[in-house]
């Protein structure tokens, strides 16, 4: 994938107005629509603001925004001039951000409103000067708005090279504090010649709706970069993505490309009058951040005619490169690598695995992050050479298919074998009674044992005799070492902001 020497992430908006498309609408929000001309406006303007206020190339904004237009206009403005934006998970707490601050060392916060409070109180003690700019228009903040009508609309992007920082994204892992993944200017074109071209064949005609958010890699990937790449439109919701707001927002802007996690696929289904709803404009859904069980996949097709892909990706490679694709899919797998990525299983040696056997999974791909900002050490472990150690545990069948088995620090020894959490997982979520299950290694008398932690459907009681019934079923199913010693019956699980159940936390609670 040739991108140029001196390339500027920025230009992936400029290739609309070439075509032509500065009439398209980019961007629906709420009751707002934001051609591309005007999306390439407002981006100039705040670039050019940012530069009389101070920001230069290379320094950090941080970005504290919910999903509205002023997100791709930050995102890319800072860009444009060689600045590095920032995108943080707004749901996080002010000791967060005081976190992101420091370590990053921004110059700038660009936050809407209703995360004011918690912005202050991160800067409260902050040795350096910030420039705080509010969306809503704040005391002692710059107003958002006023910027980007008075910052002057034309802009060229500063001269960038290909190989230089454009964006940073923190990945957050089971230990210590999230890490600043620096992405570099050609990474983002690369994910859109791969994964937006060959998976989804993205075009100028779709219209996206993700219901994971911007702030995340597979939501900017998915509502942001891939839509800009081919000329399409996107829906932006601010709110929170519950069910009957996802159903609402995809029967009022009809978008032809869907894009969730597994937990709230499920929740839709599950949620009273779904069947009944209109989903007819979608021509394709996508699945990520955790694997999507097959169980979930049949029940959206049979409930929807409606074909997700499921796959997946890090924050590290910024987005999806391995996955199922529409003539090439196998419900309850990842699928197989994208075209432009190379994908590796490996033993705890480094050395690839027998084929059939499961091990560490490594993946080789132009989109990767070229380091940890300031974490050298993990940046070696993650980061070896052209390929990067994805984390995960994973299996190829002998079509080529990679199975997911769990996180590399989830996977549970049980008399000198290695379980899957997974394979136990979706077991029991076959089990008429069960909504969902999370299974993690606990210690007993110094040995380790399997728990599980189960949500049971409504109308079911957990009792000693379906702890038995429980376990008896996951016997009869898998290995005989494989069933959950001690189940728990709990009516919640702890999650990332994807949906992805947070194993190392029950961990943790089981050693409490
Ligand atoms: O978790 C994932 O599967 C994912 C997918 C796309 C982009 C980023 C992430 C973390």
């Amino acid at each position: 994938i040739a991108v140029p020497q001196w390339y500027n992430a920025s230009l992936l908006v400029d290739r609309n107005l070439e075509a032509g498309r500065e009439g398209r609408v980019a961007v629906y929000c709420c009751e707002e629509e934001v051609t591309y001309g005007e999306l390439a406006r407002r981006i100039n303007s705040l670039g050019n603001a940012l530069r009389e206020l101070g920001v230069r190339r290379e320094q950090r904004v941080l970005m504290v925004l919910n999903d509205t237009p002023a997100f791709p206009v930050t995102f890319f403005a800072a860009i444009r001039i060689g600045a590095v934006p920032i995108p943080t998970n707004t749901l996080l707490k002010s000791d967060d951000y005081r976190f992101f601050l420091h370590d990053s060392e921004a110059v700038a916060v660009v936050f809407d409103p209703v995360h004011e409070e918690k912005v202050r109180a991160a800067l409260n003690g902050h040795p350096e000067e910030v420039r705080l700019i509010s969306t809503g228009g704040a005391e002692g903040a710059h107003a958002f708005g006023e910027l980007i009508s008075s910052g002057g609309e034309e802009l060229s992007p500063a001269r960038t090279h290909r190989d230089d920082a454009a964006f940073w994204l923190y990945s957050s892992g089971s230990t210590g504090r999230p890490k600043g993944a620096v992405h570099l200017q050609h990474d983002i074109l690369y994910t859109c010649e791969t994964y937006a071209r060959h998976v989804l064949k993205i075009t100028g005609d779709d219209r996206c709706f993700s219901a994971s958010k911007l702030f995340h890699a597979y939501g900017l990937g998915n509502n942001m970069t891939f839509p800009y790449w081919a000329g399409a439109s996107t829906v932006l919701y601010p709110g929170k993505p519950a069910p009957q707001a996802v159903l609402e927002t995809i029967e009022r802007y009809r978008p032809t490309l869907f894009y969730s996690v597994p937990t709230l696929y499920n929740a839709i289904l599950n949620h009273p009058g779904a069947a009944e709803r209109d989903l007819s404009s979608v021509r394709l859904c996508v699945s990520a951040a955790e694997a999507l069980p097959a169980g979930i996949w049949r029940r959206w097709k049979e409930t929807f005619g409606l074909t997700i892909l499921d796959g997946i990706g890090s924050t590290e490679m910024l987005h999806i490169f391995c996955s199922n694709a529409e003539d090439a899919l196998k419900p309850g797998s990842s699928g197989v690598p994208v075209p432009g990525y190379e994908l590796e299983i490996r033993d705890e040696h480094g050395y690839p695995v027998e084929p059939g056997e499961a091990g560490y999974l490594y993946v080789k791909g132009d989109s990767a992050a070229a380091y940890y900002w300031r974490n050298h050490e993990k940046t070696k472990k993650t980061m070896q050479g052209e390929w990067l150690a994805a984390g995960d545990w994973y299996r190829q069948d002998e079509d080529g298919f990679f199975w997911y088995e769990g996180r590399s620090d989830d996977m549970i020894k049980v008399g000198g074998l290695w379980v899957s959490p997974v394979e136990i997982e979706s077991t029991l979520g076959e089990h008429p009674a069960v909504v969902e299950a999370a299974a993690v290694g606990v210690q007993v008398d110094e040995l380790t044992r399997i728990k599980a932690y189960v949500i049971l459907r409504e109308g079911y009681e957990g009792s000693g005799e379906l702890v038995g019934e429980l376990q008896d079923w996951c016997k009869e199913r898998l290995k005989r070492y494989q069933y959950p010693h001690i189940v728990e019956f709990v009516e919640d699980l702890p999650r990332t902001v994807t949906g992805k159940i947070q194993r190392f936390k029950l961990r943790r609670r089981s050693e409490e």
